[in-house]
């Protein structure tokens, strides 16, 4: 028995698909009635502390997010093995955006905008997309993707991991160590880390005073992975004293970002409310239903969360 727990989505839209995809494998939500000795996978997003309570019989955790960072937290996570959500247009999704943002700022948006609040004509030539470069932080699966994008459009793309990568047309910088060679050379940083205790606080002001300061008005930075890996109070400062030129920001330290926050008033801080790519329904269904018949049958799981990586 399949028993979904997600909360802040709609969990009976995700319920009616899986049934369907599933047949007559029986899928049951929190406050159906079932015994939690019969359930044997969960899909979870944002599950309550109670969540696992009660599920001795548990063989699979699903997290109905690509990122698990909160999942790892829960103070009740049975040590089962846990799938994560890997998928073509979730994945897509990620990279509109990115390309949406660099394009943006390459572009430079932020400028022509101020110009235009003043009234002010000035012919400023943007650089030749291949005068810009744009360093993306993580080249797992969002980073690779986003980075095959940017190479096609003229863009010279750098990319930071914790582990070599070899990605035709992408130059790879490899751990700490190189973080600050990877930082020396980047217009524009993209943000597509997991949130480990390695990366929280990433974005912060010694971080943003490494970037390369070519493009008009000062680097930039994109951040569509987690708000903890964000120092906020840090880049209020760095974009009103010029450190950064923009950031745009998917995800904040606090989800929804406080009405009080100082970021909400700064004209070139982009701010979207953590829509950069859902799970899709109906491609989530079709991605856990296979999950499960493949573990029913016996085969090999992929995209399984290593717990001491942290992602
Ligand atoms: P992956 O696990 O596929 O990739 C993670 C990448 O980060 C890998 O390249 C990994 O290196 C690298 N990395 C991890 N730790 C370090 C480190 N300490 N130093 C350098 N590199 C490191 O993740 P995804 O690409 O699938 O997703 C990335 C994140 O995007 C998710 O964790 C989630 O938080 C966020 N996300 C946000 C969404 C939104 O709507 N805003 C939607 C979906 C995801 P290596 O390859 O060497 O292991
Ligand atoms: C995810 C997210 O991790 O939506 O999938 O943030």
């Amino acid at each position: 028995m399949l028993l979904l727990h997600l909360a802040d989505v709609d969990e009976a839209g995700w319920a009616k698909r899986l049934q369907a995809a599933l047949g007559s494998y029986p899928v049951v939500r929190r406050g159906d009635g079932f015994d939690p000795a019969d359930i044997r996978y969960i899909l979870v997003w944002k599950p309550a502390p109670d969540a696992f309570e009660g599920l001795s019989n548990l063989e699979l955790i699903l997290s109905m997010g690509a990122g698990v960072d909160a999942l790892l937290k829960h103070p009740a996570l049975p040590p089962v093995p846990m799938v994560r959500f890997v998928d073509e247009d979730l994945t897509q999704r990620m990279s509109d955006y990115v390309v949406a943002q660099v394009t943006m700022h390459h572009r430079l948006q932020s400028r022509f905008q101020a110009d235009q609040k003043a009234r002010r004509w000035v012919q400023l030539y943007p650089p030749a997309a291949a005068e810009t470069v744009v360093g993306i932080m993580g080249l797992g699966v969002l980073g690779q993707d986003a980075a095959e994008r940017l190479v096609p459009l003229g863009f010279t793309v750098r990319a930071w991991s914790r582990t070599p990568k070899a990605i035709p047309g992408v130059e790879g910088f490899v751990g700490e160590e190189q973080l600050d060679a990877f930082l020396g050379g980047t217009d524009i940083l993209v943000n597509l880390l997991p949130l480990t205790p390695q990366t929280t606080g990433i974005l912060n002001t010694d971080t943003f005073r490494k970037l390369r300061r070519r493009l008009d008005g000062g680097p930039v930075i994109v951040n569509a992975a987690r708000g903890g890996h964000q120092r906020e109070a840090d880049i209020a400062a760095a974009l009103q004293d010029g450190t950064l030129g923009a950031a745009s920001l998917d995800v904040f330290e606090i989800e929804p970002l406080p009405v009080d926050s100082p970021l909400w008033d700064i004209a070139n801080c982009y701010i979207t409310p953590h829509i950069a790519a859902i799970s899709h329904p109906d491609t989530g269904a079709r991605y856990f239903s296979q999950v499960i018949a493949d573990h029913r049958a016996g085969k090999p799981l992929h995209n399984v969360v290593d717990r001491g990586r942290g992602y």
